[in-house]
């Protein structure tokens, strides 16, 4: 069978500046939550790998440029860095404009379009000493970033995000103490999401007042809940679930309220935030243009069994997961793999979310110790890499027969980085990164298998 993707399919690979960047002091950019947490404690990350050199991007870029065009990619969806562009908060600084200005230039000579996310993770330690997106000051600070930062590209930058997987900061730096300020408290947790996504539409709301020539969405980890049976209870433990992780910020995201069912779930458990009616309108009145969806797992949830633990409210006081027996995994990271989530996603799309323009903004396979892949030609033989992109695309394809208006897929990533709290244990690159060896890229078997598939827009 073959498999042919829509005209002016993206193909592409997502990254994010705190993750690829490195040059964490350098030309005046600030500190981070990231900067701050590593130089307090070096065994923070793995093996005491920290994020100041990431994959040096900063001084590669335009090699990584090229490679992109090498192996056919159209797209690239990056973030740029809010402690860089803005360091104190206020004003811009000249380098960061200069440096940004040359890579998107750089993309686009190259015919790769540039997608711009605002926020992936990098709050900088000057917001956080705020208080973070607990603070409202801080939300009107991050409007007044994304204003000054569409002034200052967008007449290039066509597609801009405003966060990546907003849930993720919520769940690791408010509830499991694995991202800084490493808390543990749901209600601060709820404010937390609640002014993220407020966040998201004040930032909008500036995007449409510039009546600029471009779209504007969200990245959103959208993780498919399935209940272990159809025992009333189960389905009610997977609804939550949904509710909770993708719901959140599905809803406002894409049609401006937040489910009844999550209003009334928050009011029962006395978690619901501080709101108010006009924010609320805001929230309303500046939903996406379209959505970036991250999938790598989906949860498997059944109802509670066991009684919970502790005396804090934490989500899995309210279901528990559970080993599915078919389950297959990623036996070189650890994570499930289940191809027809992708699908699950893009018909939900389709059916509840107006059949919003989306695209895959994250899916890939993180391999640990790869080297031992490396055959005599200095090359990674990543085969189990092709047969995870080709299965998730194959169910892609099919939920894009069926009528869902996907437009790209985005693999992460493009080369090996570092990654939040596992540095670089897991590869996920078409490239590897050698850090024994200044950085050096090289092509894995991967990258060659999509050149072919972008020239081709699918495969057989
Ligand atoms: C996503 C993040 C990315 C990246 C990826 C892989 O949730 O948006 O930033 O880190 O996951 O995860 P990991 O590096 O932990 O394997």
């Amino acid at each position: 069978m073959k498999y042919n993707f829509p005209k002016k399919f993206l193909w592409g690979s997502a990254a994010s500046a705190p993750q690829t960047e490195g040059a964490w002091n350098i030309d005046d950019k600030a500190p981070t939550i990231w900067d701050y947490w590593y130089g307090k404690d070096r065994t923070a990350f793995f093996n005491g790998i920290g994020p100041e050199k990431a994959s040096n991007f900063y001084e590669m870029y335009k090699e990584d440029i090229a490679n992109m065009k090498a192996i056919n990619l159209n797209s690239y969806r990056t973030s740029i860095s809010w402690a860089r562009l803005l360091p104190d908060g206020r004003n811009i600084n000249p380098k960061a404009v200069e440096f940004y200005n040359n890579l998107i230039d750089e993309m686009i000579d190259n015919d790769i379009e540039p997608i711009i996310n605002l926020f992936h993770f990098d709050m900088p330690m000057l917001m956080q000493n705020k208080g973070g997106w607990e603070s409202r000051e801080v939300v009107e600070s991050f409007a007044l970033y994304g204003k000054k930062a569409f002034e200052i590209f967008g007449d290039r930058v066509k597609k801009w995000i405003t966060f990546n997987e907003p849930i993720v900061p919520v769940e690791a730096g408010y509830l499991y103490k694995m991202h800084y300020p490493l808390v543990t408290d749901m209600k601060r947790a709820v404010q937390v999401g609640y002014n993220t996504m407020l966040s998201s539409a004040r930032v909008i709301e500036e995007f449409r007042k510039l009546k600029l020539d471009g779209k504007i969405g969200i990245v959103l980890n959208l993780t498919p809940s399935y209940p272990r049976s159809n025992d009333k209870e189960d389905l009610k433990s997977a609804n939550l679930v949904d509710l909770m992780f993708n719901r959140s910020f599905l809803d406002p995201s894409v049609l401006g309220e937040y489910p009844s069912e999550l209003i009334e779930f928050l009011k029962e458990n006395d978690l619901t935030p501080e709101w108010k009616e006009k924010d609320l309108r805001i929230i309303k009145k500046n939903t996406v243009d379209f959505l970036g969806v991250n999938y790598y797992q989906p949860r498997r949830i059944q109802k509670r069994e066991t009684p919970k633990d502790t005396e804090s409210l934490m989500p899995e006081d309210f279901f528990e997961y559970y080993i599915w027996p078919e389950r297959r995994m990623n036996v070189y990271r650890g994570w499930e793999i289940y191809e027809k989530g992708l699908y699950d996603i893009g018909i939900n799309i389709k059916d509840n979310y107006k059949n919003i323009p989306w695209f895959v903004s994250e899916n890939g396979m993180g391999v640990e110790n790869e080297e031992r892949f490396i055959d005599e030609n200095g090359m990674v033989q990543d085969d189990y890499r092709i047969d995870f992109i080709k299965e998730h695309l194959k169910w892609l394809h099919k939920s894009i027969e069926e009528g869902s208006n996907c437009f790209g897929y985005h693999l992460w990533t493009f080369m090996d980085n570092w990654s939040w709290c596992n540095a670089y244990k897991n590869r996920y690159g078409l490239y590897r990164v050698d850090l024994e060896n200044n950085f050096k890229r090289s092509l894995k078997k991967s990258g060659l298998w999509i050149k072919e598939v972008a020239k081709n827009n699918g495969f057989d």
